[in-house]
């Protein structure tokens, strides 16, 4: 049995053992792990064998993951407020006295304004197939709660693929070096998902060209044999003009288009409108540099589309994805190992645990998460009068951080916040919850880079009295007497049924083996071995749904809002932290990244301390000057805690909730605001030694 490895290898005379489990973190890698535990504590985390993609190697973040397991801002204990709303002042409760008072007032709530006053709020923390969507959802379901859109993230490009492909799934990261072109569209791999970057290296290394496409030069932008660095936002008139270059020229592949697709001439219609100098003008990019990369896409086979997320949280996101998305299509690219396009595997399975959760509960309303300030500060239907927060961190995740914290402070606003460490959302609770880490429980991970499912087993005992989230919702659930059918038992197997829809043979695999054969295969050929999930099997390149859905109708471009802030804010993925998770253990405020000319124009040397601000609010933290910065960009990481800046405000006090094109997401790389200079470095350049976190190539990012 695999979850007996627990007890498997132990050394002579020490308390010492391996255990084998994976990452649920929300990266796309889903490394396999090999934890060394001694006397019950975690001593060492590394990549293990077991897994070809993670063969043997992780990133920093979670071979630290023991500072957060045992660091001061862990949760040891339940709490009740004792003090004023976001102070942080809490008296220590039992788990009785806590869930008692929680499940009291889950219950007065619903009694009194109706279920849907209860805004359970949670997106992908660490959470596999156990620990989200199952009991919670049966819970939240019973009680009428309202709904969640999960927006924060993946929604302009789930809704395109799911749109033109039916979420087809995508070319393994293995594949890439059967390439002969990799484009790298929006995602920064070498910090995102490090695991596809020996794949890229090695197909350059063969030979291969790399195009990056990213207004910042990343790391693998420097490797590029074209790195294109566009204006955020404007990827949709970059990807059009691609396609206007291959109907135009003769080299779309007319019969691909015939025998798989619908909805080209549509797309031919609308890519007409952006030759390749007005794209590049409108990307500020050099035209010559545009035509080259249309040329060498046209002409390379097996060619490959990393697709990522940078692009996506913009205004013009959705139409982007979508429009990037078609580029294999009428190239022709499809049918060969290493052709195609990768984005998220994450509907590869088609798991769901819909049916157990309760599909005949009556629909309530949904609320897109990330309106969740205008949601708790603005009048409702009726007004939310309790939020629960698990899996997330939304004081510092989501757009319009000031009106979300604004929300936070109400007074009649109950908050329950389950959490492993104080977070800046649960600092404002009037309830806190300990939560154990995926180091500490049972659960399935299901990756989306790769496809692949593994078991996540507890290395450890529960730290202090932290419970798995399935614990929690299942007592809650036998305090209100809404799910007493025994489904919220807590050992490995009895677990593994919340998973619901999942056959058992799979749950079997993974109880045995750790890890479950997949239903497709691991390393599809897009129109080889997968097809689109379309209604009719076929590639939509025009798809009416989305056109609907689009303000402006599909494959358009919205350009920027007159009079706006001149700098265009960026707040990508950094290597220090997991969205918010781990940034509690930056130890320093971050700097604003920003390109020597935006700096020198505004009087800014390296560790001035600036203001950069728009309407919405104000940061204030050092600058760091970065020649990778695109000119009229700059950049602050995602996932900082308010102890991270010098004002406890973070990228998101400047990014508006207004939402993206298609799918609802967040507009989190088209904030403008503008930096002005509030206090002059005391050391000059030397002090930037104070502010700035280097990357591991030792470049600020
Ligand atoms: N270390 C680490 N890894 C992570 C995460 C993390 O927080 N830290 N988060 C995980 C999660 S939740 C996700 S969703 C993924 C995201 O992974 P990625 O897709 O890599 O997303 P980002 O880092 O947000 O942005 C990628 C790149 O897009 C660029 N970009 C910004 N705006 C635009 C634009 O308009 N057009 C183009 N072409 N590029 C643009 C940014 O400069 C950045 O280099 O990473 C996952 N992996
Ligand atoms: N400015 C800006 N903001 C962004 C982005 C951006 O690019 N720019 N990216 C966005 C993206 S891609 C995403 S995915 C979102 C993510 O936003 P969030 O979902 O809020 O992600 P995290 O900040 O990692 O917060 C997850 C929290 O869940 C907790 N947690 C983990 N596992 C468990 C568990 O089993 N039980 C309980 N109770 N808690 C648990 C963790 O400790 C952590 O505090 O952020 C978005 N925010
Ligand atoms: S965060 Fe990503 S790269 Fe790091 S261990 Fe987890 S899956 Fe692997
Ligand atoms: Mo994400």
């Amino acid at each position: 049995m695999y979850t007996d490895r627990m007890a498997g290898r132990e050394d002579e005379g020490r308390r010492r053992l391996t255990v084998e489990t994976a990452c649920p973190l929300d990266c796309p890698d889903t490394c396999s792990l090999a934890v060394e535990v001694e006397d019950g504590r975690i001593a060492s985390i590394d990549g293990s064998e077991r897994h070809d993609l993670t063969a043997g190697s992780i990133c920093g973040k979670v071979r630290r993951f023991g500072d957060r397991v045992y660091g001061e801002d862990r949760l040891l204990r339940a709490g009740l407020r004792n003090g004023p709303k976001g102070e942080a002042r809490f008296r220590h409760v039992s788990w009785d006295e806590a869930l008692d008072v929680v499940a009291g007032k889950l219950a007065e709530v619903r009694d009194r304004w109706g279920g849907e006053a209860i805004l359970p709020f949670s997106y992908g923390g660490s959470n596999g197939l156990v620990t989200q969507d199952t009991a919670d959802a049966r819970l939240f379901r019973r009680l009428g709660a309202s709904r969640l859109a999960r927006t924060v993230c993946a929604a302009p490009t789930g809704a395109a693929a799911g749109a033109l492909y039916g979420r087809m799934p995508g070319v393994a990261y293995q594949d890439y070096r059967h390439a002969r072109l990799i484009v790298v569209w929006g995602a920064n791999p070498a910090t995102s998902g490090m695991h596809l970057v020996p794949h890229v290296r090695a197909a350059q290394r063969d030979g291969a060209a790399l195009v990056v496409v990213d207004p910042r030069r990343t790391a693998l932008a420097r490797q590029a044999d074209i790195h294109l660095p566009v204006r955020p936002g404007a990827d949709v008139a970059v990807a059009l003009a691609l396609h206007r270059f291959l109907f135009e020229l003769g080299l779309a592949d007319e019969r691909f288009l015939a025998d798989h697709a619908t909805g080209a001439e549509l797309l031919r219609a609308r890519a007409a409108d952006w030759p390749i100098e007005r794209a590049a003008a409108v990307a500020e990019v050099d035209p010559e540099l545009l035509e080259r990369f249309a040329e060498l896409y046209a002409e390379t086979s097996p060619a490959v589309i990393r697709c990522g997320w940078g692009l996506e949280r913009n205004r013009n996101g959705g139409n982007a994805v979508a429009a990037v998305l078609a580029l294999p299509a009428v190239g022709g690219k499809f049918g060969v190992r290493g052709g195609g396009y990768s984005l998220s595997n994450s509907g590869a399975w088609n798991l769901s645990a819909e049916a157990w959760i309760g599909a005949d509960e009556p629909d309530t309303r949904v609320i897109n998460m990330n309106r969740l300030g205008r949601v708790l500060t603005e009048d409702g239907d009726p007004p939310v009068r309790m939020l629960f927060v698990y899996n997330a961190n939304p004081a510092v995740t989501l757009p319009d951080q000031n009106r979300v914290l604004r929300g936070l402070a109400r007074e009649d606003l109950f908050t329950v916040v389950s959490d492993q460490v104080l977070t800046d959302t649960a600092r404002w609770a009037d309830v806190v919850l300990p939560a154990t880490t995926f180091l500490e429980h049972y659960d399935i991970a299901r990756s989306y880079g790769a496809i692949n499912l593994q078991l996540v087993q507890p290395v450890i005992e529960p730290v202090g009295d932290s419970r798995p989230n399935v614990e929690l919702f299942a007592a809650l659930a036998g305090r209100l007497g809404v799910a007493a059918d025994g489904a919220f038992d807590t050992d490995p197997e009895a677990l593994m049924h919340v998973t619901g829809a999942m056959p058992a043979a799979l749950r079997d695999s993974l109880l045995q083996d750790g890890t479950a054969a997949t239903p497709v295969p691991a390393r599809p050929v897009q129109f080889g071995d997968v097809f689109p999930r379309t209604p009719d099997g076929r590639v939509d390149l025009f798809p009416a749904a989305l056109d609907e859905s689009a303000p402006d109708g599909l494959y358009t471009y919205r350009a920027d809002d007159a009079g706006a802030g001149p700098l265009i804010l960026l707040s990508p993925a950094s290597g220090k932290t997991i969205n918010s998770t781990l940034g509690e253990l930056r130890p320093r405020s971050a700097a604003l990244q920003i390109h020597p000319c935006d700096a020198a124009a505004r009087d800014l040397e390296n560790g001035d301390v600036a203001r950069v601000f728009n309407a919405l609010g104000e940061i204030q933290c050092p600058v760091a000057l970065n020649a990778d910065m695109k000119p009229g960009t700059v950049g602050l990481p995602k996932g900082l805690w308010r102890r991270s800046t010098l004002n406890g405000s973070t990228a998101n006090a400047l990014v508006s909730d207004a939402p993206t094109d298609i799918g609802g997401g967040a507009c989190f790389n088209d904030a403008r605001v503008d930096v002005t200079r509030v206090v002059t470095a005391a050391f000059g350049d030397r002090n930037i030694a104070i502010w700035t976190t280097p990357s591991a190539s030792g470049k600020p990012h």
